[in-house]
């Protein structure tokens, strides 16, 4: 069940920063089913790992402080869809939506690897057709099972350097730190790839305004 989606809130959250208040964000944790999507919101939202969390998907908003500034955060929990064109169709609509991505993998499921691994180059394929560069964040969970790995630290280290994304493993279930260095960490990326875009439009505008002044010349 989806509790609420705002597909506007880019433009909410441009105009927010513009007048240096509230900043806010909008965060998409996907990743394969029982890979700890909802507890790792949980934690982060309430500190707590509870253990049963249930199949429901939510979108939380939550308040907190990074760097000495309040951030909204909007965290969508999904649920990873059986169907897989459900899956391509549901991406965008979340994709519009994002301003940075979470994505999960267990490191004692293999198939979470792979499924990390498809999602992180949908992702980067529709961002390229939309334009948007939401930063993405690859977590490989549930560190504290060691004895069960499958996937070794490299492999998802590896994977985020060849993507261009930050990559950190934790245990939702051991630590409360972890988590937050993930969600301040993709606050972080988010707040670059918003200076960078604002920096970009601020170009086009000057080559705009020059190209009026000299394209004004010639014709006179
Ligand atoms: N040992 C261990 N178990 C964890 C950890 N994080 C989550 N779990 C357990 O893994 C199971 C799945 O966790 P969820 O948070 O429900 O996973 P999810 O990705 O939201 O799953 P779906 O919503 O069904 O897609 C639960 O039994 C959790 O208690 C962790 O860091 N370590
Ligand atoms: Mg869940």
């Amino acid at each position: 069940m989806v509790v609420q989606v705002k597909p506007s809130s880019h433009h909410c959250s441009k105009t927010i920063e513009g007048t240096q208040q509230k900043v806010e964000a909008n965060i998409l944790l996907l990743g394969a089913e029982n890979v700890g999507k909802s507890a790792l919101t949980v934690r982060f939202i309430t500190r707590r790992f509870i253990g049963e969390y249930g199949e429901i998907e939510s979108i939380y908003s939550h308040i907190d402080t990074v760097d000495g500034r309040e951030i909204s955060f909007n965290i969508w929990d999904s649920l990873y869809p059986q169907d897989s064109a459900i899956t391509e169709s549901i991406s965008e609509k979340q994709l519009q939506w994002a301003d940075g991505v979470i994505l999960v993998y267990s490191i004692c499921d293999r198939s979470s690897f792979e499924v990390v691994r498809q999602q992180v180059q949908r992702i980067r394929h529709a961002s390229r057709k939309m334009s948007a560069t939401a930063p993405i964040i690859i977590v490989g969970n549930k560190r504290d099972l060691q004895h069960r790995r499958t996937v070794s630290s490299e492999e998802g280290r590896l994977l985020a350097l060849s993507e261009d994304c930050v990559f950190f493993e934790i245990s939702a279930a051991e630590t409360y730190h972890g988590v937050l260095l993930v969600f301040h960490g993709l606050i972080d990326l988010i707040k670059e790839s918003r200076a960078l875009r604002k920096g970009a439009a601020g170009i086009k505008s000057i080559v705009r305004s020059m190209s009026a002044v000299f394209g004004k010349k010639r014709a006179e």
